[in-house]
């Protein structure tokens, strides 16, 4: 199995940390966003949708995270991701799909690159869209987390799931962009939990072999 990766990618941390929980080795392979190596002719022609990550298998490559890990999910069932329940299942991934859908499109680098140029809005105004969309999506997730933590450790109950997957990689950033995370009690705790575990800490983007800057 082949992952292409950059250490800063937050979808691609959400992969290798389910990689990590489940155990599956794998090579690495470094897509540099920065130069754009991801929209040359040769990433381009394993993956047309032209953003990391993507998963490489037997000859087929798997693009979007989320689908990367259910797949993973199918292959590796164990440590499971998902609940048991089909309601508990569908509650994780509406957990997961608040990150992955509604916050981190927004905040994507091509997304932010267009605010620039060509939109021609200035860094301080690019950093307050980059804020607001966190706040927003954070204020929604630490209301869930009242409700879905069953102990301030995990998103979901008391194990980890898809959702915690999901949004320790978005804190991460939130952390780099120095957004305010005051009123987000709920989801630091969970995050700082979740950072000491291995199969988190070894995903983060330090800890990568291509990390640099
Ligand atoms: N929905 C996709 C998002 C993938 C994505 O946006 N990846 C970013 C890095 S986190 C990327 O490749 N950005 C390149 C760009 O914006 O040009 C997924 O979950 O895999």
């Amino acid at each position: 199995m082949k992952l292409y990766t950059y250490f800063r990618s937050s979808a691609a941390y959400r992969v290798r940390i389910a990689l990590n929980l489940k155990g599956v080795t794998h090579e690495a392979v470094p897509i540099d966003l920065r130069p754009g190596a991801h929209r040359q002719p040769d990433y381009l022609a394993r993956n047309p949708q032209g953003l990391v990550p993507a998963l490489e298998d037997g000859g087929t490559v798997i693009a979007q995270s989320l689908a990367i890990i259910e797949y993973l999910e199918e292959i590796h069932p164990r440590p499971p991701l998902l609940p048991r329940t089909p309601v508990d299942r569908a509650r994780v991934r509406s957990l997961a799909l608040a990150v992955a859908c509604d916050i981190h499109p927004l905040n994507n680098l091509r997304v932010l690159n267009y605010l620039r140029a060509p939109l021609g809005l200035d860094p301080s105004a690019v950093d307050a869209w980059y804020r607001h969309w966190i706040a927003e999506g954070f204020r929604a997730l630490e209301e869930e987390a009242k409700r879905s933590s069953g102990d301030g450790r995990h998103m979901f109950g008391g194990e980890v799931t898809l959702a915690d997957v999901c949004l320790v990689p978005q804190m991460f950033n939130a952390r780099r962009l120095h957004c305010d995370l005051e009123p987000f009690p709920i989801l630091r705790g969970i995050c700082g939990h979740l950072d000491t575990l291995p199969a988190f800490s070894g995903a983060a983007p330090d800890a990568q072999a291509d990390a640099s800057g």
